[in-house]
């Protein structure tokens, strides 16, 4: 009894320690969701897709956050990360889900698509 004690608060701390690092599995996930060309804002940004700095989440990160809260999962999936990408997270007029086609950063509005207005529009 005294090992199987031991035991669960060895997997409680592990759980605990795996959970207070969002990152490798939720980054490798967004990764493949959002292959980034190289040199493009998206890939420069990494953590900082999602975070200010450190554990601090940026609006974006905030959103995604949201939305696993909605599901009422730890696990970022695909799903959750399509499921906010008609949202403009940080309100640059660009949604996220172009903002990640585009490969600039969701989370950041001084990283956005070069204007993709159309063509004819009226000269300013
Ligand atoms: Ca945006």
């Amino acid at each position: 009894m005294k090992g199987s004690k031991l035991l669960v608060t060895t997997l409680l701390a592990l759980g605990l320690i795996v959970s207070a690092l969002a990152g490798p599995k939720m980054q490798v996930l967004f990764n493949k969701t959002y292959p980034a060309p190289k040199g493009s804002d998206l890939e420069k940004a990494k953590c900082a897709v999602c975070h200010v700095k450190g554990k601090e989440l940026n609006v974006y990160g905030k959103d995604v956050q949201k939305a696993m809260q909605e599901k009422k999962t730890k696990d970022l999936t695909v799903d959750i990360l399509k499921s906010i990408e008609k949202l403009d997270s940080d309100k640059d007029g660009v949604s996220n889900g172009d903002e990640l086609k585009a490969a600039t950063n969701p989370g950041d509005p001084k990283s956005k698509p070069a204007a993709t207005q159309p063509a004819e529009t009226s000269t300013q």
